[in-house]
């Protein structure tokens, strides 16, 4: 019967995938992380989880034209800020759930997309309104509500109690704070007026919290927050704020440890108030510092350069068929664009991270 049942979903997700999708004919469907089954993975966020939402929303922050997406599945621009798939993606492949998430806002799921994951994450998002209007990126708040209509429609697809059990089993992931810091706060005067940084991380991990505890309201149970990256080892910062040797900018990753070392504590917490939730801490800082910096160690030929671009500024609009220069082979850079990195790192980092955290996640 169990068997029968995988057949058909296996080909009814294969026949979806080839009439609709005939990049990702090679989808593996292997439903059992160890001896648990996530039925799938949801991401809320920013660019690095965004898999196309911002194709579908009036800003100028997008990623849907060449040559992103370049080593994509069919090497077709989705949307998403990376060469190829992004940490999203790379989620849902290593618990054998799909390969490749679909934005919420493409207009084209089918229903076994819907039941096995979808991303409402939307570049240049953050907690910050004022991030929000900087951006036009769609807020946490709109995030959620995307999420509520999305509840509508599984419980119009498989009944409410599959829903809730769906909701309650499946991994919610989430990454904010990088657009609020890095831009907002560092290149913005507006609320450097107002906050220090100590002030201004609690309030975005306050806002992290209440995110996280709507969620749960909604019957979410398990979460992997996201920690922030070396934000100012990016390109883009090194380039601006960096000198003439281009280093790290140390102020901006001071910035990003003060709001990691608040979120660890506050994830603590949230895992002691909400019963029966896994509340997972995604550290990145460690591990992508290392590949930056020590590049060569992990197959990189250049840490600090972006692929897309010649002037490490591009990004967006950017980097685009007008661009002077692309690299030719992505697997040698860490960054894609002047603020993400390739897949190639993306894979290390999603990898790393769980083989060390996935089983908090049972
Ligand atoms: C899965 O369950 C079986 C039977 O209970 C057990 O023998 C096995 O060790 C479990 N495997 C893992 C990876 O937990
Ligand atoms: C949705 O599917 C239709 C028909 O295949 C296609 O023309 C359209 O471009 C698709 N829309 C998006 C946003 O992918
Ligand atoms: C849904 O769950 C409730 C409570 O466990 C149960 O009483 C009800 O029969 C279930 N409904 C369906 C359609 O299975
Ligand atoms: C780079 O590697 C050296 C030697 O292993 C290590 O001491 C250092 O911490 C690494 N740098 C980063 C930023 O991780
Ligand atoms: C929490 C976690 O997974 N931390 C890892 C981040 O990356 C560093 C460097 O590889 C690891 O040592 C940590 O365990």
């Amino acid at each position: 019967m169990m068997k029968i049942f995988t057949f058909i979903k296996s080909f009814y997700v294969c026949s979806f995938l080839v009439l609709y999708h005939p990049f990702v004919v090679t989808a593996t469907i292997k439903p059992l992380y160890k001896n648990y089954s996530f039925p799938a993975v949801i991401a809320f966020g920013d660019s690095i989880l965004d898999t196309g939402n911002n194709n579908f929303v009036a800003t100028i922050i997008k990623a849907n034209f060449k040559p992103y997406g370049r080593d994509f599945i069919g090497g077709k621009p989705t949307g998403r800020f990376c060469n190829g798939r992004i940490p999203s993606d790379y989620f849902l492949e290593y618990f054998g759930i799909k390969e490749a998430m679909p934005a919420y806002l493409d207009p084209n799921l089918s229903t076994e997309e819907l039941l096995t994951g979808v991303c409402f994450a939307s570049a240049g998002s953050g907690y910050d309104p004022l991030t929000i209007e900087l951006a036009s990126a769609i807020s946490s708040e709109d995030q959620l509500d995307m999420f509520k209509e999305y509840i509508g429609k599984l419980k119009a697809a498989v009944g409410e109690n599959k829903t809730a059990e769906i909701i309650e089993k499946s991994i919610f992931i989430i990454s904010m704070g990088s657009n609020d810091i890095s831009e907002t706060y560092y290149l913005t005067p507006f609320r450097r007026i107002e906050y220090d940084i100590e002030k201004y991380t609690t309030m975005l991990i306050t806002a992290n919290s209440k995110f996280v505890e709507d969620l749960y309201e909604l019957g979410a149970r398990r979460f992997g927050v996201f920690s922030l990256s070396p934000i100012g080892c990016v390109p883009l910062q090194r380039t601006i704020k960096g000198g003439i040797k281009r280093d790290c900018v140390e102020k901006l990753n001071e910035g990003a440890l003060v709001f990691n070392s608040k979120l660890i504590t506050s994830l603590v917490d949230l895992k002691k108030k909400l019963p029966d939730s896994r509340v997972v801490y995604l550290e990145n800082f460690t591990l992508l510092h290392d590949i930056i910096v020590n590049h060569t160690k992990y197959g990189f030929e250049n840490g600090d350069g972006s692929c897309c671009g010649i002037a490490n500024l591009e990004l967006g609009p950017l980097c685009s068929s007008f661009t002077l220069k692309v690299c030719l082979d992505t697997t040698q850079y860490v960054f894609w664009d002047s603020y993400h990195p390739t897949e190639k790192a993306y894979k290390i980092l999603v990898h790393e991270t769980l083989n060390n955290k996935a089983d908090e996640f049972v």
